[in-house]
């Protein structure tokens, strides 16, 4: 749409000078060249146009009435989720192993191509679980640029997190870096297959074993996703999935924790359940981790709807591609080599100097579109509360953390946002990237409240 606008003031530019050249020349008394085509001028634009063209930080009308977010929840058939509610409610059987919950767990180890899956309530509850059920104690690696709940379960279960740089590419944990990290405090790697990428885990299974350690990895973004050979199957020990109500497949709140060890998942199951063995025999340490019957049955319906949901993404992601395709200082993550993916995140990363703007920047000008991008997972754990405090030098040894978190951008995508919306982003992204001086001089005045890293834009900071 800006795009229209430029392309009409450049015509309009050109209609103006070629005459005036013209007889510059005839008055120099020079041979005068042929006349180049005439350029039919575009029809003037009324102020109302130009200002509906124009973006929102410029004076213009925001590119979406709504606003778009990260996350929105797919919405599965509501009628075939309300039959289910009607079932549980009729059963009289709430939580605690419902059938719901059975159905949900048989699913969901199919899927994963898993023996075991054990439902949780949240998948921060699934990692703690995991990383007891495993035995994980004193340092254990794991990648800084995740959500924070990763880090927080290890340290909530006694453990030290030691923080490792990422691939590039993927942003999932550096093999190369993991085996360097490992020391005989080292009990475990806790992997993250981060936007549903696939960790190296053919790479860190072999560091694994060869060093005695447990591996587990942090699904939440991942569930559904399916590396291109099989052989590369994403599970090590455990893998824990996040079924949030933002993640593609969801149940309101809930998690998973798959595996293919026996023994572990029977130990799960007690924990799961205060480590309860029987009516009054208690087993295991164990906490209230269980998944109730709304949350499987709105699960087994996501779950349902799992092929549409990731046609739907896939759709939208090829529509992002041809958008942003060739913007200056703007990439976007290249497909996964997978099988099977959700493309549930559209991760962009913004070089500055190239792009004439910040990832901050340009978030804050997206939002004034009412487009809400997030800076997913700035500044990376290492900066923040009490994994700061504890090693304060951390940054130094994640160039790449540190680097990435300050360039990605991750755009709305879901059911709740069509192709013309993405195509219409995209637009609105590249007419912001063309007038970037300007765009960052408005920013630097802008006093609107939905700028969240306000104080840090004026300051001129990134
Ligand atoms: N490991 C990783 C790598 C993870 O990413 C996560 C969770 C976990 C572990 C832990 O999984 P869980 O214990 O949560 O199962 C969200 C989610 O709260 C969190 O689950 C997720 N990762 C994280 C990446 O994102 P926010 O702060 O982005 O959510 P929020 O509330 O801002 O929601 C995003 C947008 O979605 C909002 O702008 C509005 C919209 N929304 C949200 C909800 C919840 C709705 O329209 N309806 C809704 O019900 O954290």
């Amino acid at each position: 749409m800006g795009g229209l606008m430029d392309n009409q003031l450049q015509k309009g530019r050109a209609a103006v000078s070629r005459p005036a050249a013209k007889s510059a020349k005839a008055i120099r008394g020079a041979a005068v060249p042929p006349a180049a085509p005439v350029v039919p001028l575009a029809p003037p634009m009324s102020p109302v146009q130009a200002r509906r063209l124009s973006a929102a930080v410029l004076g213009g009308v925001p590119a979406f009435r709504r606003t778009l977010h990260v996350g929105r929840p797919n919405m599965p058939d509501q009628q075939v989720f309300l039959a289910r509610i009607q079932q549980v409610l009729s059963s009289g059987q709430l939580t605690n192993w419902g059938p719901m919950v059975q159905d949900f767990e048989a699913r969901v180890a199919e899927i994963a191509g898993a023996r075991h899956c054990i439902a949780t309530c949240n998948a921060t509850t699934g990692l703690e679980l995991a990383i007891g059920g495993l035995g994980m104690t004193g340092d254990v690696i794991v990648p800084s640029f995740t959500f924070i709940a990763t880090v927080h379960a290890l340290w909530r279960q006694g453990v030290r997190p030691v923080f490792c740089d990422i691939d590039p590419t993927t942003h999932c944990l550096d093999p190369d870096c993991v085996e360097a990290a490992i020391t005989s405090l080292t009990t475990g790697i806790l992997g993250v297959h981060l936007w549903g990428n696939s960790c190296a885990s053919e790479r860190l299974r072999e560091l694994a074993r060869e060093h005695g350690l447990k591996l587990m990895f942090d699904a939440a973004h991942a569930f559904g996703c399916q590396p291109e050979q099989p052989k590369n199957s994403y599970l090590g020990d455990a893998e824990v999935y996040s079924f949030h109500a933002t993640k593609c497949i969801h149940a309101f709140e809930g998690g998973a924790i798959v595996t293919n060890d026996d023994a572990l998942a029977d130990r799960l199951r007690y924990m799961v359940n205060f480590g309860f063995a029987g009516e009054d025999q208690v087993a295991h340490l164990g906490t209230n981790g269980k998944m109730n019957e709304a949350s499987a049955a709105m699960g087994l319906t996501s779950v349902d709807a799992m092929d549409r949901f990731f046609a739907h993404n896939r759709e939208n992601y090829a529509a992002f591609e041809k958008g942003l395709a060739g913007l200056p200082g703007l990439s976007l993550m290249p497909r996964a080599a997978a099988r099977r993916h959700s493309y549930q995140y559209v991760v962009t990363e913004i070089d500055p100097d190239t792009a004439g703007l910040t990832r901050d920047e340009l978030v804050a000008a997206l939002r004034l579109e009412n487009v809400v991008a997030r800076r997913y997972f700035y500044p990376g754990c290492h900066r923040m509360q009490p994994y700061a405090g504890l090693s304060p030098r951390a940054g130094q040894t994640l160039p790449v953390t540190e680097a990435v978190a300050q360039r990605v951008m991750v755009l709305p995508t879901g059911t709740q946002i069509s192709c013309q919306d993405a195509a219409r982003m995209c637009a609105r992204i590249a007419s912001l990237l063309r007038q970037a001086p300007a765009v960052r001089a408005a920013l630097k005045h802008c006093k609107d409240p939905r700028l969240p890293h306000f104080a840090p834009l004026r300051a001129g900071s990134h």
